[in-house]
């Protein structure tokens, strides 16, 4: 069975948006059977978990065969060779959602997570309350142009696809914010995601794990 390894140490202001989620989903809508172990914070650094994930982050999974992939596009490509629902086997098809994963993971995210970092986890203040601004403009031009290429679409690529999984998660890294509103197409794409099944069995079980940390 697949292991995947995920964290419940993070305060509640990280509960839904900890990429274990990602992985999580992309598991739930492969139909892939998988176990969970939890990584307390100082197992991130210990040379077991390193030898699995080299930056000693979260999410990795294992394979059945004992193979280790990190990084959350990358397991939600690799997961996609098992399953047709990830990642369409059309190469034109497979070609765009692999673009779409990239995007969501580079062009979205380090916006995005720089966003994040300074609203949560401040370093210098007055330099951080400087920048704030011109990563906001950063993240609405993003937001704008996906809202552009999604246009009338369910999902980025009509079907859904992995890269809807890596869009959404990092979409609701913005949930403490207002600037997802001002997009209504963005709003009604995050809410059709999280309607499927796999996604909300995913949720659960991700929350879960930090409500008994909690209990
Ligand atoms: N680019 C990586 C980011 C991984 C990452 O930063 N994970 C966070 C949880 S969301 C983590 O492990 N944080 C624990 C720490 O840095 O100590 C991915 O998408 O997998």
């Amino acid at each position: 069975m697949i292991t995947l390894y995920a964290c419940n140490f993070h305060g509640a202001f990280a509960h839904g948006t900890v990429r274990d989620i990602r992985a999580r989903w992309a598991l739930e809508e492969a139909g892939l059977a998988y176990e969970t172990r939890m990584v307390g914070r100082e197992g991130l650094s210990t040379p077991e978990y390193r030898a699995i994930h080299p930056f000693g982050k979260i999410p990795a999974i294992v394979e059945e065969d004992g193979l280790a992939i990190f990084e959350s596009a990358a397991i939600v490509l690799h997961l996609g060779e098992r399953s047709e629902v990830l990642l369409p086997h059309d190469r034109g098809d497979r070609a765009r959602t692999t673009a779409w994963i990239c995007a969501a993971a580079t062009t979205l995210e380090w916006a995005v997570s720089t966003l994040g970092r300074i609203d949560f986890f401040p370093i210098d203040r007055d330099a951080d309350a400087t920048i704030r601004p011109t990563v906001v403009r950063v993240v609405q031009t993003r937001l704008a142009a996906l809202t552009e290429a999604l246009g009338d679409r369910d999902y980025l690529e009509g079907r859904f696809t992995g890269a809807d999984i890596m869009m959404r998660c990092v979409l609701d890294m913005l949930s403490h914010t207002d600037l997802v509103a001002p997009y209504p197409t963005l709003t009604a794409y995050m809410d059709r995601c999280a309607a499927r099944p796999a996604f909300q069995r995913a949720m659960r079980d991700h929350l879960a794990a930090y409500d008994k940390e909690l209990a």
